[in-house]
């Protein structure tokens, strides 16, 4: 597999497509749609749909590149004990995580809600992690998935850009993986938290990763 250039901010990045691996964050109907989690915390869901197009024209890109793909979900156990009650007693009591709602019981793994938008749903053999944090890291199989195909460098697609997009960037930054962040592939609820994440992403000579956009990648990619 060749090597790429991808034109980026703060500058271009050279990657091995062989160890390079997209990362689609939490692109699940629980976020995207209506009447799951997202919209029970007070969001308009339908802010996040401008990602999907570029997610899907990258995700057909890299797929015909024969790149690693992995998806991730966050969701809790039906039983809920991975689930801090810290975390499940935030915002409407009505509509908290574990509760029914028109999707099934709100984020809870093997729910309607919890899967992936059909739009950008995994093909066979592509990992998906399911986490019960906002971090892909976090009591997961992820970093082994990882180190197990020789991965070096991550490109993180997802929702929303300041919170699970964020915090997994964060964390494989402290592990040594180079993280580029397509900005037109990630989306979140409150439109300046993704300006603003993506500026903190790039800042400082990319103090968290690089960023570019779906254009960019698939132009290098000779697309
Ligand atoms: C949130 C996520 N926003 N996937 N999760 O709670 O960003």
């Amino acid at each position: 597999m060749p090597s790429l250039e991808i034109h980026a901010e703060p500058e271009a990045i050279s990657i091995k497509l062989a160890k390079t691996a997209v990362v689609m964050i939490d692109m699940q109907r629980d976020f995207l749609e209506p009447g799951g989690f997202g919209e029970s915390l007070g969001n308009d869901v339908s802010l996040l749909a401008a990602a999907i197009g570029p997610c899907k024209a990258l995700l057909d890109a890299v797929r015909q590149q024969g790149m690693l793909v992995i998806h991730t979900r966050e969701g809790h156990l039906p039983d809920m004990s991975d689930a801090h009650k810290a975390k499940v007693e935030r915002g409407d009591p009505s509509v908290r995580i574990g509760q029914m709602g028109p999707m099934g019981r709100i984020l809870i793994r093997g729910e309607p809600g919890q899967d992936i938008i059909p739009e950008l749903y995994p093909q066979a053999g592509e990992p998906v992690i399911d986490k019960p944090g906002k971090g892909a890291f976090y009591a997961t199989e992820f970093e082994s998935i990882l180190q197990a195909n020789g991965i070096e460098d991550l490109i993180v697609c997802g929702v929303t850009t300041e919170v699970c997009v964020h915090t997994t960037i964060r964390e494989a930054n402290d592990r040594g993986y180079r993280c580029i962040v397509p900005g037109d592939c990630c989306g979140s609820y409150i439109p300046e938290f993704h300006e603003m994440g993506l500026r903190m992403i790039k800042a400082q000579g990319g103090i968290f990763g690089w960023v570019t956009d779906s254009q960019r990648i698939l132009a290098a990619m000779g697309g």
